[in-house]
């Protein structure tokens, strides 16, 4: 459960965040699988309640869910499981963010997205079926200094069903089992800190292995991340998690956003990882941002960086993409200036599709920040080096910092100064494209180059008045 189920050449999560499952077929086999990506994790697939707030419906409408039928602005269930089995044809994998540790917020009668109903004020989800008796009590969740409070009481008045009876967990077992039925590779647990460790182990230990036809080894299990947001001194830990698959780890979030903020000095990061205060590289599942702090939500506060300040973010992206820590997620948003804004959609509330520009970003108010040069080719750098370990740490001991990835990929970062010498980047002789400033396009770089001899050193240079404080070279880019 803490594996990807990636195939080998693969690494990385893109969070396609709000896309249309029709797209994100479109999006596996003309760009992601090319790019190397692994995965994408999808919104939530199941039905949900139809919330208008003002003139859009809000992305977190998502989150309160109204039935396990899988249809939502998305897609329906076959067009899930198109995209489920298109993904997989071309080697990227789908994980899917599953919420069950609640239902709607209190609302009175409430429709869905697939035309159910729901009775939020009598907690009776009919399509289900769940009762008044499937729920905890009427509290909501006021002291994150005690865990009863926060795994029994409601979370923003989300009706908060009770995992610990059997019918329950059948409900929501039912619901995953359909999904690996379908060919996804795994998980990303909801509010995982909200339900008790020992519900979350049934439940899990109850899951189906993962799909062979969909081309998984057999006795494969689903990868599981659980949503446990940790930062330190409350009831709950990110330890009671750890045994059963990884935790998203919001310290790094918040961290990575501080030091390449300039907050702090990118020296430090030499001991980045458990050093840090982190889980374990086995344990962490790491990001810059994700769709909640992007927008204030969730954790991290003002430290979290997006695309909204984006040399900064493309810099704590490829540090993040460089180092060996942790399995690695990519957010890819929709432009907003209203935090409750849901993705761009038409006057009837139908997604629209990004375009796709002649320089492969997007349009109709799609960041894509996954198909921004320096992300992609970082997602490629950690391919090339998969399998190494981190090596040659350089650091002028403030804001320069370099280091190698085995023989197979070298780093450079400034956030302070410019970098201008000789520096051991671990390669063979030969000439190497920089994939931040450009790509290797029929045999020839077209960004800066770094040419190493036969002692492995190269003369490198980098400023921190360029567009990108990174120059990354690996064996897989080279002239
Ligand atoms: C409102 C009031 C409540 C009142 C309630 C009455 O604020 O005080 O009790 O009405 O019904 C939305 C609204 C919220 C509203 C609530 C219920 O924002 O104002 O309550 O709905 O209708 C997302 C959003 C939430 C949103 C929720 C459901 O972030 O704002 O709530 O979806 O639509 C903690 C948790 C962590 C959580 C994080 C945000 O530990 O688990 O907060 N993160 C995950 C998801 C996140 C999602 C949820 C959990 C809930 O990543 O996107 O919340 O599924 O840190
Ligand atoms: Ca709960």
């Amino acid at each position: 459960q803490w594996t990807e189920n990636m195939w080998d050449n693969r690494n990385t999560i893109v969070h396609l965040f709000e896309w249309k499952f029709s797209d994100i077929a479109d999006e596996c086999e003309r760009f992601l699988q090319e790019k190397g990506y692994g995965g994408v994790q999808t919104s939530p697939v199941n039905e949900n309640a139809v919330i208008t707030s003002g003139t859009f419906r809000p992305w977190w409408e998502r989150y309160q869910p109204l039935s396990y039928e899988i249809i939502t602005r998305s897609g329906d269930e076959s067009a899930f499981s198109d995209m489920v089995t298109r993904c997989n044809n071309v080697g990227v994998r789908i994980y899917v963010d599953v919420v069950f540790n609640h239902m709607t917020g209190n609302w009175g009668t409430v429709y869905g997205t697939g035309g159910n109903v729901g009775y939020s004020d009598s907690k009776s989800y009919p399509a289900v079926a769940y009762s008044t008796y499937d729920f905890n009590g009427d509290c909501g969740i006021t002291n994150y200094n005690d865990a009863e409070n926060v795994r029994n009481c409601e979370l923003s008045g989300l009706r908060d069903l009770n995992q610990s009876t059997e019918y329950v967990r059948g409900k929501i077992v039912d619901f995953l089992n359909k999904l690996i039925s379908l060919g996804v590779a795994g998980f990303r647990v909801d509010a995982a800190k909200h339900m008790w460790p020992e519900d979350l182990a049934v439940i899990y230990s109850r899951l189906n292995d993962l799909n062979t036809e969909h081309g998984f080894a057999s006795g494969s299990r689903p990868f599981l991340y659980q949503e446990v947001i940790d930062l330190g001194g409350e009831a709950i830990s990110a330890s009671e998690y750890v045994g059963m698959g990884r935790i998203t780890e919001f310290k790094h979030s918040a961290e990575i956003g501080r030091v390449f903020r300039g907050y702090d000095q990118l020296a430090y990061l030499e001991n980045w990882g458990t050093g840090w205060g982190f889980v374990d590289d086995g344990n962490a599942f790491v990001f810059v941002d994700n769709h909640d702090n992007q927008r204030g939500h969730g954790a991290g506060g003002d430290n979290i960086l997006t695309y909204k300040n984006a040399k900064q973010y493309k810099m704590a992206i490829a540090f993040m993409l460089a180092h060996p820590f942790g399995s690695t997620r990519v957010m890819s948003s929709f432009y907003f200036e209203d935090t409750d804004a849901g993705p761009p959609a038409d006057s009837n509330g139908n997604i629209i599709s990004p375009g796709i520009n002649d320089d492969e970003t997007c349009s109709n108010g799609w960041v894509c920040e996954h198909r921004w040069r320096q992300i992609y080719n970082m997602v490629g750098f950690k391919n090339a080096v998969k399998g190494t370990g981190l090596n040659d740490w350089w650091s002028n001991g403030a804001q320069q910092i370099a280091f190698c990835r085995g023989g197979s990929g070298f780093v450079a970062f400034t956030n302070g100064g410019t970098i201008a010498q000789t520096m051991q980047t671990c390669l063979a002789s030969g000439t190497y494209c920089d994939v931040i400033s450009g790509n290797l396009v029929n045999g020839a770089c077209t960004g800066k180059t770094v040419t190493v001899g036969d002692n492995g050193y190269g003369y490198v240079e980098l400023s921190d008045s360029e567009d990108d404080g990174v120059l990354a070279i690996h064996v897989n880019a080279k002239a």
